[in-house]
C-alpha cells in the first residue's frame, strides 16, 4: 500500500469526468485503501478517486473529529438523487487546491444511492458536514471543483495563482513562488 501524489489544480486531469466502478474487485478494494493512505495521511476528510489519478467514481471519507475512533466510509458510484431547496453555506477547502478557502452554498440536506465495498445498495439522506462533503466529492467525479461554485473573479484569481506556481514548480504559499 502507498500514500499517493494528489492532483493539483491546474491538472487538467480533474476535469475529467470519472466512469462507474462495474466490477468490485482486488483492484478496486487496493485502490480504495490507497485513497483512505492518501486521505488520512493529507490529511484530509474525503477523497475522490481522480485526485489520485484514477478516474472511477469512488470516494473515501472520514468525518470524525481529531481524536476520536476512525470512521472510514467507502462510496461506489455515488449518486444525488434528491436535494433540499434550502442551501448551506460551509466553507470548504480541497486537497487539490491546498491552502485555499472559502464559503460555498450547497443543498443543506440531500438524499444519496452508493454501492458499498461488498456491493450493496444504499440510500441514505445526509446532512451538515456529510451532506457538503458528499456533494463537494461527487463533484470531482464529475470533474467540478468547489471553485466552480464561488464568484468568477475569486475563481480567476485562485486559478491564475495555481497556475503561475505550476509554471515555477512550486506550489502556492511557498514564499519563493509569491
Ligand atoms: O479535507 C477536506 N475538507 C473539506 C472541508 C469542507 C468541505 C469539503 C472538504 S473535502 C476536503 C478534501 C477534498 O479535497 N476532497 O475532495
Ligand atoms: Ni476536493
Amino acid at each position: 500500500m502507498a500514500v499517493r501524489d494528489i492532483l493539483i489544480l491546474p491538472d487538467k486531469r480533474l476535469r475529467q469526468v470519472s466512469t462507474p466502478v462495474v466490477k468490485i474487485d482486488a483492484a478496486t478494494r487496493q485502490l480504495v485503501e490507497e485513497m483512505f493512505e492518501t486521505m488520512y495521511a493529507a490529511p484530509g476528510i474525503g477523497l475522490a478517486a481522480i485526485q489520485i489519478g484514477e478516474p472511477k467514481r469512488i470516494v473515501t471519507m472520514d468525518l470524525a473529529k481529531k481524536d476520536d475512533p476512525k470512521e472510514p466510509q467507502v462510496f461506489i458510484n455515488p449518486e444525488l438523487i434528491d436535494e433540499s431547496k434550502d442551501q448551506n453555506i460551509h466553507e470548504e477547502g480541497c486537497l487539490s487546491i491546498p491552502e485555499y478557502y472559502e464559503d460555498v452554498s450547497r443543498p443543506a440536506q440531500v438524499k444519496i444511492r452508493y454501492l458499498d465495498l461488498e456491493g450493496r445498495q444504499h440510500e441514505v439522506n445526509a446532512g451538515g458536514l456529510l451532506a457538503t462533503c458528499i456533494q463537494h466529492e461527487i463533484d470531482h467525479l464529475n470533474g467540478v471543483l468547489f471553485i466552480d461554485h464561488i464568484s468568477k473573479l475569486k475563481r480567476d484569481r485562485v486559478i491564475k495563482k495555481f497556475t503561475k506556481a505550476a509554471k515555477l514548480g512550486k506550489l502556492p504559499g511557498d514564499r519563493a513562488a509569491e
